[in-house]
Order: structure tokens, then C-alpha cells, then sequence
């Protein structure tokens, strides 16, 4: 089955002083999604956006709001982010003994269940639970940073997820990539079967560009 491509815009590298004001201008250019970025400082270094960020945004913008849960035992907060507004919620293969649980859990809750990938975990976990989710979300880098560079090895694991759904008649589930997907990944990374690009400060916010110049050109690219 073939997929139209997604551009999913990563906020957090968004001008947060002025992030009403890029979101308009992602509105403008017809951005498909908004990824929102949430840490604990447990399960990553770091720390990001938040639920009450999200809620605000659903009051400014209809784009659908995609989250990437990057915390410990994200079965705390499915409901409260079902609240916020959020469509699209992945969580991390890594974060949890019960992912099935999570899973159905988000779906539950009317949104879209994704699951996360770090870039060490093979696609094979997927085997017995490919009826649970409606997108794959892989990491091109370990996550918790902004501006880090491609792990080669991720535009393989693309391929071999695509193969893997395929095989299983589960072509139509998403395949979302995260991390450094650039300019330069971009067209590798679509032709290997990505459907959603999540668009960062190598791509989407790129310094000394647009919004508008930068989109235009991601979208020329597949
Ligand atoms: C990383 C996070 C990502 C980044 C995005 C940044 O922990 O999950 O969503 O915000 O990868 O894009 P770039 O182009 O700077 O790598
Ligand atoms: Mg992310």
C-alpha cells in the first residue's frame, strides 16, 4: 500500500519564545502534525515540553498533535495527554515491562498508538503485537537531544521494518522517523519506506531559514 508522505514538525525546536507565532506559520505552509517532545530526566537526559504546553496549543491550532513519550512507565500519563488534546501518542518499547498493556491503553483513549524504537531494539519486537499499533515511531539517534547526527545503521532498520509490516499485511501502519532527518536523509530515508518525517533543526527550523523556504523545500524532496 502506498503511503502519502507526513511532515510532523518537532516544536521543540521551534523559536520557543515565539512558538504561537511558528505554529501560524506552520498552519501556513500546511505542516501535517505537531510533534511534542516529553522527557522525565530519568528516562533521557533532559527535559522538554509538557502536558500543559500541549493544551495550550490545542487552543491556538486544529493541526493534530503527535507526542513522543520519552518517560518511565508512560502508563501514568495516557489520560491526562488524551485530555490535552493529543491524537498521536508513541511510547518506548524500553520504558515499560508491560508495552501491550500501554498499547491498548492509548488506543482506549481515542488516540493513535505508536511505538518508539530505540536505535539498539530490534524491529522484531514487534512480531506479536503488530494489532496494537497504528504507527512505529524509530529513532535515526538516541533520543533526549535536538541536532545530533544520523546513526547510519537506522536507514536499514527503516527498510527492515517496512519488510517486516509488509510481510505480516500490516503495510498501512506508519513508520515515523526521529533524529537528524535532514535535508540530506531525507530522500534515503523516504525511499527505505518512511511515511512520516519529523521535521527538526536539521530540516523544518533550519538557522537562517524560513519556515516556508525550509518546508517547500522537504516537501520537493520525495
Ligand atoms: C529527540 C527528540 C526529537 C528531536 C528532533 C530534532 O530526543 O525526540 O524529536 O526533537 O529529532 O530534530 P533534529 O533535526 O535536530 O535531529
Ligand atoms: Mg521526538
Amino acid at each position: 500500500m502506498s503511503h502519502e508522505i507526513k511532515i510532523s514538525a518537532s516544536l521543540a525546536c521551534a523559536d520557543l519564545l515565539n512558538l504561537e507565532r511558528d505554529i501560524h506559520l506552520l498552519e501556513n505552509v500546511g505542516i501535517d502534525l505537531l510533534h511534542i517532545d516529553i522527557m522525565d530526566g530519568v528516562f533521557v537526559p533532559n527535559y522538554c515540553l509538557n502536558i500543559d504546553i500541549m493544551r495550550a496549543i490545542k487552543e491556538i491550532t486544529a493541526i493534530p498533535m503527535e507526542c513522543h513519550l520519552m518517560i518511565n512507565d508512560p502508563e501514568r500519563y495516557v489520560e491526562r495527554i488524551a485530555g490535552a488534546g493529543c491524537q498521536y501518542l508513541s511510547v518506548h518499547y524500553e520504558a515499560t515491562p508491560h508495552i501491550q498493556r500501554v498499547l491498548s491503553l492509548i488506543r482506549r483513549y481515542g488516540m493513535k498508538a505508536g511505538i518508539a524504537l530505540n536505535p539498539a531494539t530490534s524491529v522484531e519486537v514487534l512480531d506479536y503485537i503488530t494489532d496494537d499499533i497504528d504507527m512505529v515511531t524509530l529513532m535515526m539517534i538516541n533520543p533526549g537531544f535536538a541536532g545530533q547526527a544520523l546513526i547510519l545503521s537506522m536507514i536499514r532498520k527503516i527498510a527492515d521494518t517496512k519488510r517486516f509490516l509488509d510481510m505480516r499485511g500490516k503495510g498501512f501502519i506508519d513508520i515515523l522517523v526521529d533524529g537528524n532527518v535532514s535535508i540530506s536523509n531525507i530522500p534515503s530515508m523516504v525511499e527505505a519506506g518512511a511515511t512520516i518525517l519529523v521535521g527538526g533543526s536539521s530540516s523544518v527550523f533550519r538557522k537562517h531559514y524560513s519556515i516556508e523556504e525550509s518546508v517547500t523545500l522537504v516537501k520537493s524532496l520525495y
